[in-house]
């Protein structure tokens, strides 16, 4: 059990090594709110990975920093001692924001695990030291472009490509990668919501190239549109944007709209609901794989530990860092060698900041009392 003392607020600003264009927008300059907590057994960092505008889901940056800083810290200080195990209860009475809970359970559990002076990857029971790392990449205005792109990534030697697909980018991109990495190399497609219920036959094209899954076709609220759409094309249908909880997953499962699930530990309000949801899916015999929210090397480090758990049987977004960043907030940014990333095994959820270059790059900080 932890005091909590004091929580500063950072915001910081990375620019992408290049744009990161989706279905739902373009990314380019990154501000990236980060908690540091102080405790009367030491200090913690959590990342939150709420976006800038409220493009992927409902929760925004500034959005984050004003419910933590008006309603969830005071709640979680006003009830005395705490785990990081206790955090998301002592929430519970607040609806939403799951990506600022988790920011905040991961900076109480940082803490926890250093004072404890373990490691995320041995809290959660050990398990592989190195994890098969796949890459998310964007849509391009032209088709050399992505072909560019996609080589580059073949050539660092990722283990699966990832595409960002919508409507009028989606079957030719497909059939030109493909072509490009052959028969055997991972290949998978991500809409992030961009399609309808009336694109079932457009999508069913996509069975020919063998894809391992089709991630969040539809809206998020329409599961029972995804569970007939898994029912009418061949690739396995998985849901990202959708799965905000264990409930939430349990349900989608049982109409057989999730035949595969990514797992955000921002999304669904920590990295512990987001282990109840890996048991689940390991019971219920349904895959998962670890998501990315291009992370710092802050929430990178501990999506590798979770990762590590034995239900992720498919390759993450859990890329290099500098698929991303020119320089990352850590002093061991996470690196991809030959398809894998090395899971950190340090104290804490394994990163180490590096302070001299995280506050050239801080825009604000405020510091609460308890
Ligand atoms: C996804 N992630 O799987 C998300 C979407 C996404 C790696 O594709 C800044 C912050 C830019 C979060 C772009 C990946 C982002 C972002 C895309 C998340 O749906
Ligand atoms: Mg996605």
């Amino acid at each position: 059990m932890m005091e909590l003392r004091q929580l500063e607020l950072r915001r910081i600003a990375l620019d992408l090594v290049t744009p990161f264009r989706t279905s739902f927008g373009t990314e380019q300059r990154r501000d990236i709110l980060l908690l540091h907590v102080t405790t009367d057994e030491g200090e913690g960092w959590g990342e939150c990975v709420a976006m800038a505008e409220p493009a992927y889901s409902a929760e925004f940056v500034d959005a984050a920093g004003l419910v933590i800083s008006d309603h969830f810290w005071p709640t979680l200080t006003a009830g005395g001692r705490i785990t990081a195990e206790e955090v998301t209860a002592r929430l519970a009475r607040f609806s939403g924001h799951p990506m600022s809970k988790a920011a905040l359970e991961a900076a109480v559990l940082d803490a926890q695990l250093r004072a404890a002076g373990t490691g995320l990857h041995a809290y959660f029971g050990g398990g592989r030291d190195r994890i098969p790392s796949g890459v998310s990449v964007g849509i391009f205005d032209s088709l050399d472009e992505l072909l560019g792109q996609v080589q580059g990534y073949v050539d660092d030697g990722y283990a699966r490509i990832k595409l960002k697909i919508e409507p009028g980018w989606d079957i030719e991109p497909v059939r030109l990668v493909r072509e490009l990495i052959g028969p055997d190399m991972g290949l998978q497609v991500d809409a992030n919501t961009a399609y309808d219920r009336t694109d079932g036959e457009h999508l069913a094209r996509l069975d020919e190239y063998d894809l391992l899954l089709i991630e969040q076709p539809l809206p998020e609220e329409d599961i029972l549109g995804h569970a007939q759409l898994a029912k009418a094309i061949r690739t396995p249908v998985c849901l990202d944007e959708s799965i905000v909880s264990l409930q939430t997953a349990a349900d989608a499962i049982e109409l057989g709209a999730a035949e595969i699930i990514n797992i955000k530990p921002g999304r669904v309000g920590g990295y512990l609901e987001a282990r109840r949801i890996h048991d689940l899916c390991v019971e219920r015999g349904v895959p998962v794989w670890c998501g990315g929210m291009v992370e710092t090397g802050i929430g990178r480090a501990a999506n590798a530990a979770l990762a590590a758990l034995p239900g992720f049987t498919l390759p993450g977004d859990i890329s290099a860092s500098s698929r991303f960043y020119r320089r990352d907030i850590v002093v061991h940014p996470i690196t991809v060698d030959d398809g894998h990333v090395r899971v950190p095994t340090g104290p804490g959820m394994g990163f180490e900041l590096d302070h001299e270059f995280l506050d050239t790059i801080t825009t604000s900080s405020v510091t609460l009392g308890a």
